[in-house]
Formats: C-alpha cells, structure tokens, sequence
C-alpha cells in the first residue's frame, strides 16, 4: 500500500492544552506522526510519498472561504497583536449571542470560527495543515487513479473540524475534503468510516444534508464523552440526507465484541449504501491504554477492523486522525493496513 507523507507536519507543535484544569503538553504532537511512519517503514509496508500541492480549491469546496481565509491569517494576525505564544481561543457565540458578526479582531474570530480551546495555532500551523490536506488529496488522486488503497499518513487530523470552525487538535477536515474530491473527479456516491474513538462531529456536520456521501462513526457515547453535542443515534442525517448518517455511540469500557457488532452493523449499511469509494478515518484512540480515551481495543483487533475493511470491496482511502498512545499508534494503525492488505 502506498503512503503519503508530509515532514511538514512539524511545524505544527502547540505547546500545552487545557485539560483536568490545568495546562498540559499537548497530546497531538509531532512524535505521533513519527512513530506511523516508522512502523509503515520497519513492515515494509510500500513506497512512501510525498504530497503535491492542490492549491487552496478543494479545502474551499468543504469549508468557507472566510474560514481559510481566517486559517492562513490567524497566526500573523496574532503576532501583529503584540503575542509570540500558542495562540488560543477563549470566548464562543454560544445561544443568543450574534453569529451575523464575525469580529476584527483576531481573539473574537478565534472564538468565532472554533468550537472549543483545542486549536493552538503556531507559527506553523498554516503550513502544516495545508500540507496535511495535500497529503490526503495525494492519496485520494492515488485510488482515482487505480489503487486499490492508499494511507494518507495526516496530521493535524480533522475530523472535527466542519465547515467554518476548528476543534479538538483540528483545523482542516482532510478526510472530507479527500471524499468531495473523489466526487469532483467523478465518483458518484462516497461512504465515510470514521473509526476515531471521538464522534467525527465535523464529518458528519458537512454531509448531513447530502446523500452523495454516506456518512458512519463509531465513538465513544457523546452523553459521557468529548465532543458531548453531537454523535448521538439519533441523528441520521436531514432532508436529502435523512438516512444517510449513522452514528453508534458506544460506553465506556467497550471492548473487542461490542466494537465488533457495531462494526459490522456499519460495514452492512456501508455494502447497502454501494460506495464507489470508501473513505476511512483512522483513528487509533480506541486502543486499551490510550491517554485521554476508554475502549479497550488491543493490538491485534486492529488487523480484524482491516479485514474486514477489505470484505467491502471498495477502492479505500485511509486518512490517519488520533490516536494519543504515542508508544503503540505505529504498532495499531499498521495494523488497521496490514489487516486489509491481508483481508
Ligand atoms: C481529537 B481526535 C479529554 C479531552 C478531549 C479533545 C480531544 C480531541 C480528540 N478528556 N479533548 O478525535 O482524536
Ligand atoms: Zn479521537
């Protein structure tokens, strides 16, 4: 299997994140990457190759020309203001106030186009979620043109992300910009699997009103778990899209056999669906001993979640979103590859 990769993703490395009240190194870091790309080189997975440059077109066919607009100016514009740390967001338009204004300056549009504190921006987070979206628009050019799969090796990840607002360590939505340009290129229905122990809430938010891509999520139960406001089953998608979501939150504590009945409950609506190509956002943070997560997925079950991938047919793109066990994504997320070249 052929993988895209990026070294430009280092230049994307927030400081420290707000969580149990206090600051923290951030669990989205650099080494995340390093440690993929690692595995896919020691089982000689395929080639390695790096991304081409899709121009600023296709981020605007799933997220606004305002937001990216916002994405290449925020970190210059925060500078400008007198700062040199991780820039942050720290107020949001929540209920009754204005959505209809989006403010000049630059700490008001990072509340408005965020949903919550996630999101550092650095110096080089322009360039290397730029360069992350290339990479998955690499691999999905790759499977247009023939390839049975590819793994865009992606980071930042971006599932959170929608269409105008960043969240949870995500700013550009690579896995659906690679499925609206599997549409552009001439692919006709699309099937997104997101595998990421969070709800992809970005996802989901983008296609809800679509039926050309069907979109299915697997995650921890949001009542108990972060993104908290959105995942639940009861959303199924709106107008022409009404059937076309599907969400299977799953509690605490879920192992391999209630992971793996959901799993093939959505592989089942997947193969109903008929995709011409399947998308999946892979994310590893279902595994045991992850830091901030609670599955209890182990190295081995990730090769069953390939398999049976594979089992569907479809040209399949893999675009890499979380995973914060540093010491075992590479180990978990080859596996996930491994198990569908096998399958
Ligand atoms: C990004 B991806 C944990 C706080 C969670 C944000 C998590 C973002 C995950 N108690 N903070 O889906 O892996
Ligand atoms: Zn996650």
């Amino acid at each position: 299997m052929l993988t895209i990769y990026s070294d430009t993703h280092r230049l994307h490395h927030g400081k420290a994140e707000l969580i149990d009240g206090t600051l923290k190194p951030c669990f989205e870091m650099p080494r995340r990457a390093d440690m993929v790309l690692g595995r896919v080189r020691e089982v000689g997975l395929g080639d390695i190759v790096p991304p081409r440059d899709f121009g600023r077109h296709p981020l605007t066919r799933v997220h606004t020309e305002r937001y990216v607009h916002f994405l290449e100016h925020a970190w210059q514009d925060w500078t400008a203001s007198g700062r040199d740390y991780d820039a942050l967001p720290l107020v949001w338009p929540v209920r009754d106030l204005r959505l209809d204004r989006v403010p000049r300056d630059i700490d008001g549009r990072l509340g408005f186009f965020s949903f919550d504190a996630g999101v550092p921006i650095t110096a080089g987070t322009w360039q290397a979620i730029t360069a992350s979206a290339n990479v998955a628009l690499t691999g999905q050019a790759a499977v247009t043109g023939g390839a049975r799969a590819a793994f865009a090796l992606c980071r930042p990840p971006g599932h959170h992300a929608a269409a105008e607002y960043m969240g949870g360590y995500c700013y550009l939505n690579n896995a659906a910009i690679a499925a609206q340009a599997f549409l552009d290129d001439g692919a006709g229905r699309v099937s997104i699997l997101d595998v990421d122990y969070h709800h992809g809430n970005g996802t989901q938010s983008i296609f809800y009103h679509r039926r050309d891509v069907q979109f299915l999520s697997l995650h921890g139960d949001p009542d108990v778990e972060y993104p908290y406001f959105l995942g639940f089953a009861d959303e199924t998608g709106a107008g022409e899209g009404e059937g076309y979501n599907h969400n299977y939150p799953l509690p605490h504590g879920t192992a391999w056999p209630d992971y793996a009945a959901a799993l093939d409950n959505a592989c089942a609506r997947i193969a109903a669906y008929g995709p011409d190509v399947l998308v999946i956002s892979l994310g590893v943070d279902t595994f045991e001993h992850d830091p901030i997560s609670q599955f209890r997925l182990r190295n081995a079950d990730y090769l069953e979640i390939g398999r049976r991938i594979a089992r569907l047919g479809r040209p399949t793109l893999f675009v890499m979103e979380g995973g914060y066990a540093v010491e075992d994504i590479g180990v978990n997320a080859v596996n996930v590859l491994m198990g569908f070249e096998a399958g």
